[in-house]
């Protein structure tokens, strides 16, 4: 290791100290220049970040540890328990890293993940994430919206939703030597759900790129919906005629809809809805229509019978 000598820096700016060997880490890893030039803030700990904006879409909630957002995980590509993928992730190769965005759009494009890193300021954004499993975080990520991304390809008139791929490799990810769900994992949206300001094409966390086990080097995050529609490591991003089928559609139609919107009515086919477990709390909390987010999302949903439409 090699040794490294803090500056002198106020106590006030000093980052926490896993966050700083995580970058640390990272630094070690890709080497130190080439890193800070693919990084559109500086990454030695102490150091203002620059270039990222506090998002007004913030919750004003206490932000879950920094420890469980990385180390409480379902990715199920690195395993089906809470701690597998933190364990197993090391695996997975970020870099080089591509998102081929397709289907019906007048400009597809190969998007490079250097690309995608600069293509808009960074945003920190507070999002709570509820899992269908009933537990929540609220996590400081760093993204920006995927309107962004989607306006650079035009959608054609076909383009009614839009379907996230993540990576297929069963060498880098061990899990998928196992059929627990059709792999490579997918997800949907409609595409005006994809459009909304909310949804987040997400790169980093807690001030940093994003962890592995949290979907690196890039994921969305839809805070509204239950987390699995949150896909993580997407090479692919296509936009369809057709509804797309998502793989916890296929792994049980009457468990997982393809909305999946975070409602504490529609009871899961085992479990009920009402309630959930905040990650680090001992009590249960009600869980919230859209997960809070009513007031941005309701009217995308305006005349739908969301009992049906899960
Ligand atoms: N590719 C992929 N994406 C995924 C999953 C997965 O297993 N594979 N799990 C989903 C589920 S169920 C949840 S709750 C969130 C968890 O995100 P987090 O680990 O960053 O909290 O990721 C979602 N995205
Ligand atoms: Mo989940």
């Amino acid at each position: 290791m090699s040794a490294y000598k803090p500056p002198a820096i106020p106590s006030s700016e000093i980052t926490p100290k896993n966050l700083f060997l995580a970058r640390r880490k990272f630094m070690q890893m890709a080497g130190g220049a080439a890193a800070a030039a693919l990084l559109p803030t500086s990454l030695w700990a102490g150091e203002k970040l620059s270039g990222i904006v506090k998002s007004g879409y913030t919750v004003n909630e206490e932000l879950t540890p920094y420890k469980d957002v990385t180390s409480y995980n379902n990715f199920y590509e690195f395993g089906t328990g809470k701690e597998d993928p933190a364990q197993n992730a090391g695996t997975l190769k970020t870099r080089p890293w591509t998102v081929t965005v397709e289907g019906e759009v007048n400009k597809p494009k190969v998007f490079d993940i250097e690309e995608l890193l600069k293509m808009a300021p960074l945003e920190e954004r507070v999002y709570r994430l509820r899992c269908v499993e009933a537990w929540s975080m609220v996590v400081p990520w760093l993204g920006f919206p995927l309107a962004e991304l989607i306006k650079r390809v035009e959608p054609n008139s076909k383009a009614k939703y839009v379907e996230f791929v993540s990576l297929l490799d069963p060498v880098q990810m061990p899990g998928q030597r196992s059929m627990v769900l059709e792999w490579p994992y997918r997800e949907g949206l409609r595409i005006d759900e994809a459009m909304h300001p909310l949804t987040l094409l997400t790169l980093g966390l807690y001030g940093e790129l994003l962890p592995n086990q949290n979907g690196a080097p890039i994921r969305i995050v839809v805070p509204w919906k239950y987390g699995f529609k949150s896909a993580k490591s997407i090479v692919s991003i296509r936009f369809t005629e057709q509804q797309p089928i998502s793989s916890w559609m296929r792994a049980g139609p009457n468990e997982y809809g393809f909305y999946s919107n975070v409602n504490p009515d529609v009871d899961h086919a085992r479990w009920s809805q009402a309630k959930e477990r905040r990650i680090g709390d001992f009590l249960k909390r009600k869980t919230l229509y859209f997960n809070g987010y009513q007031d941005e999302v309701a009217q995308l949903y305006a005349g739908m019978d969301l009992q049906k439409n899960f």
